[in-house]
């Protein structure tokens, strides 16, 4: 296969550790400490999770660790969304094996979860997995939203592992496909084996962290993608000056990416989610607030803007929340009687019906592709696909109409000519930066260390990351200590807790003492792209999220 010039460049890139890593595999010790707790519902938890509950938080240092070398037979998958980086996890893992043990033996398990469920699978060679190294995508093995659920589907991958002699399953995936990884742990201990798993934080969401986890990989390299596009988009709406820009980002629950995009590129109006929800703002007020600034450019003679729309602020409005999480419900409960509805007006007369009147209602003033898109099949997780429906049309429409309504009344004189995007597939796969290479790396090789220490139920942990990788610190966080029990399909369940946009965190604060300058005034800023050579104030940098939070 032909590659690009870049491609080849990249292969030869060596992606950098954090100190304790890169020496010799028998001079990394771990050191353990105190027993820890889930965030909540710990007695509930404690019970679900009796043999991997409560297990202390591991770190690497220098010291001798004779015990590492031992000859491994180790399986991972890519579950869920794309993010940049993936590959450098499996090449990490990879090395970590082959540096321990040239005999150790790395399977890459096809499609997700559903190729250790049905096992198929690859082995990685030297050469394979050269071909990958420092590339965005997850076509090494390819990708699967499955969730292993029933006891057959558990059954299954355990005679997987059995058969293939696996002393350990890795995840990459993001908060669903961990708390997978955090049952499927607790599984193979109570069925008396000593099968490890190991999950990494996976996502651009940037939604699977915590103090321990400082972010998810492709959240970098994602958001430096948007950004630089978000930042062209705006010098040509600056160059041209006729036309409002409504940019849909992805991040199916929580803000963080139209959070870091806004950070960077400076909009008009970046709506955040989160906002929404905690003010209890009403699909009518968002309009109000839009078309409010759209009116005060005008009056300026400014008719043109950037505005950021979060893909899952449609969740986020209480009244659409609410209108969310009952068709959720229904749908789980009448699965086999709504699939066997054909047309969308007998679909839409059973919802409205078996609504409360108030979600009814507001069901009922949305435009008919809206409320297909909302009616749309959940993923296996039980979540709606925010990414299919058009939140930004949604707005465009709403506020062309509010806006006539102004000019009506005198209190609007400008033009609103709005054209819709939406940036979320384009970011998934790109090549990783600078940043996603190294974390993602030092991540697959942590979660290798993780391994042959004998641990299982952990996620690989890489911290420090503001700072140069040299400063950087690696070690394993226990799974349950993320872990809470939420309403998902009707039932209270054990998950990971997404991590949503903090109100009070630097970030969001940073971006509130600016947005009202940043409304009427043009302040684009532009990012540009991705940068892989060059000094390292250019290539190296992390998030601005990621710093605002490691300054507080
Ligand atoms: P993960 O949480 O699995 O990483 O996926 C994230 C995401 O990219 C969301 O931002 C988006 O809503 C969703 O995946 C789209 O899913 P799909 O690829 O199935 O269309």
């Amino acid at each position: 296969m032909e590659i690009s010039a870049l491609q080849k460049a990249r292969l030869e890139y060596s992606p950098k550790l954090p100190p304790a890593l890169s020496g010799a595999i028998d001079a990394i010790a771990v050191s353990f400490g105190d027993p820890t707790e889930s965030i909540a519902n710990q007695a509930e938890l404690k019970q679900l999770f009796a043999k991997t509950y409560g297990k202390p938080i591991a770190a690497f240092g220098k010291g001798a660790n004779p015990n590492v070398g031992k000859e491994l037979r180790v399986g991972v998958i890519l579950s869920g969304g794309q993010a940049p980086g993936g590959h450098n996890v499996i090449t990490g893992l990879y090395d970590g094996l082959k540096k321990a043990n040239p005999n150790s033996v790395l399977f890459g398990f096809l499609g997700g979860p559903s190729g250790l469920i049905d096992d198929e699978a690859v082995e990685f060679t030297d050469e394979f997995i050269d071909r990958y190294r420092n590339t965005g995508g997850f076509d090494i093995i390819g990708s699967g939203r499955t969730k292993i659920e029933t006891d057959a589907q558990f059954a299954a991958v355990l005679e997987t592992a059995k058969k293939r002699k696996l002393n350990a399953v890795v995840v990459i995936g993001g908060d669903d496909s961990n708390t997978n990884a955090a049952l499927l742990a607790e599984y193979f201990q109570t069925q008396g084996t000593d099968i490890q798993v190991i999950g990494v934080p996976k996502t651009i969401d940037g939604d699977l962290k915590n103090e321990y986890i400082e972010t998810s990989f492709g959240f970098d390299t994602a958001c430096k993608t948007y950004s630089e596009l978000i930042g062209n988009i705006g010098r040509d709406a600056n160059s041209a000056k006729k036309y409002w820009h409504f940019i849909k980002l992805m991040g199916r629950s929580a803000s963080h990416i139209a959070l870091e995009c806004a950070l960077q590129t400076q909009p008009n109006i970046a709506i955040i989610s989160e906002e929404v929800e905690s003010k209890k703002k009403s699909l009518a007020q968002i309009v109000e607030e839009i078309a409010d600034v759209v009116a005060k450019r005008a009056a300026k003679g400014n008719n043109f803007g950037i505005a950021l729309i979060p893909e899952g602020l449609i969740e986020f409005v209480p009244e659409m929340k609410i209108l969310i999480a009952e068709l959720n419900d229904l749908l789980a409960h009448n699965a086999e009687y709504f699939a066997s509805l054909r047309t969308f007006d007998d679909q839409a007369e059973f919802v409205s019906g078996k609504l409360t009147d108030h979600s009814a209602k507001v069901f009922g003033s949305l435009p008919r592709g809206i409320r297909a898109q909302l009616m749309a099949d959940r993923d296996p997780h039980g979540n709606v696909q925010v990414s299919l429906i058009d939140t930004e049309k949604l707005l465009i429409e709403m506020v062309g109409e509010r806006l006539d309504q102004m000019k009506a009344a005198g209190s609007f004189k400008g033009s609103f000519k709005a054209l819709a995007h939406f940036f979320g597939y384009e970011g998934r796969c790109a090549f990783p930066s600078n940043f996603d290479a190294d974390y993602t790396y030092s991540l697959g090789f942590t979660a290798f260390l993780l391994i042959a220490n004998g641990l299982t139920g952990y996620l690989s942990s890489v911290r420090n990351l503001s700072k140069s990788a040299d400063q950087w610190v690696a070690g394993g966080i226990p799974l349950t200590m993320m872990m809470n029990m939420e309403q998902r399909h009707g039932a209270m369940k054990p998950v990971i807790r997404k991590a949503l946009v903090e109100l009070d965190g630097a970030p969001f604060k940073t971006f509130a003492s600016h947005r009202d300058t940043w409304a009427v005034e043009t302040s684009f800023r532009f990012p540009g792209a991705i940068q892989y050579y060059g000094p390292g104030e250019v290539c190296d940098q992390p998030t601005i999220t990621l710093v605002l939070e490691q300054q507080a």
